[in-house]
């Protein structure tokens, strides 16, 4: 199976930055639907493959890249660009993609979300059972994003992409954070980004990323056909 790329994961906001960089790079991929906490990442097959027994994985070749950053940015300086997307050219370019990557996982993810997955109640979907129950926790991760987004307004503009006129991996980011803000509904104070939003879940690779990781190609389809079941 040389050069195939495969993904395994699915249903969260992180699996979907590998798909959308797929997507965005026309590539063909495999991509194994596995559930965290399923018992699917606790396998010796695939503990042999990643110790951590997460998801996101990626392999391709020789390589397995157990980071959702990582693989998106392996995807993004190992294969052709295509023309509507913006892989950086300069030192300064490079710099303001990795800000805004870095300022989503830590700033966002770890610090904001991840922190409301594990403390909140499980009727909020939180694992308040597996990690303990931490209120004052939760509500200043809230605070946190909530400042974190003021933060960013200036920085989004009214009508490009983070970078400029193409979307390139700090959008990947931000708006699979964005996307999990929202499933945890925390309103978004900025009607910069807000409107941000609605015009990015309008590019067609995006909306194939969202089918490939959640079934549905928006997240408020996704809530909607969770709802009916
Ligand atoms: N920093 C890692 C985080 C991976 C991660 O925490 N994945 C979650 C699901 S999105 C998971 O597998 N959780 C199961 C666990 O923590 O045991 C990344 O960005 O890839």
């Amino acid at each position: 199976m040389k050069n195939i790329i495969e993904v395994w994961g699915f249903k969260t906001f992180r699996p979907f930055r590998i798909y959308w960089a797929l997507e965005e790079f026309n590539l063909q991929y495999k991509s194994y639907k596995i559930g965290s906490r399923t018992g699917e990442t606790q396998t010796k097959e695939y503990l042999d493959m990643n110790p951590k027994g997460k998801i996101p994985f990626l392999r391709h070749n020789d390589i397995g890249i157990s980071e959702s950053v990582a693989a998106m940015n392996y995807i993004a300086t190992n294969f052709k660009p295509p023309n509507d997307f913006l892989v950086p050219s300069s030192a300064k370019e490079k710099a303001k993609i990795d800000e805004w990557s870095y300022m989503c996982a830590m700033e966002l993810d770890a610090l904001g979300v991840y922190i409301l997955r594990r403390h909140q109640l499980e009727e909020y979907n939180g694992l308040a059972n597996l990690y303990g129950e931490a209120p004052n926790a939760c509500k200043t991760a809230k605070e946190h994003i909530n400042r974190m987004l003021l933060a960013c307004d200036r920085d989004v503009p009214k009508n490009n992409w983070l970078i400029g006129s193409n979307p390139s991996c700090a959008d990947i980011m931000f708006m699979s954070c964005l996307q999990v803000i929202k499933l945890y509904k925390i309103d978004i104070l900025s009607d910069k980004i807000n409107d941000y939003y609605e015009r990015a879940v309008k590019r067609k690779k995006y909306r194939n990323a969202m089918i490939e990781s959640y079934g549905q190609p928006t997240l408020e389809e996704y809530i909607l056909s969770n709802q009916k079941k």
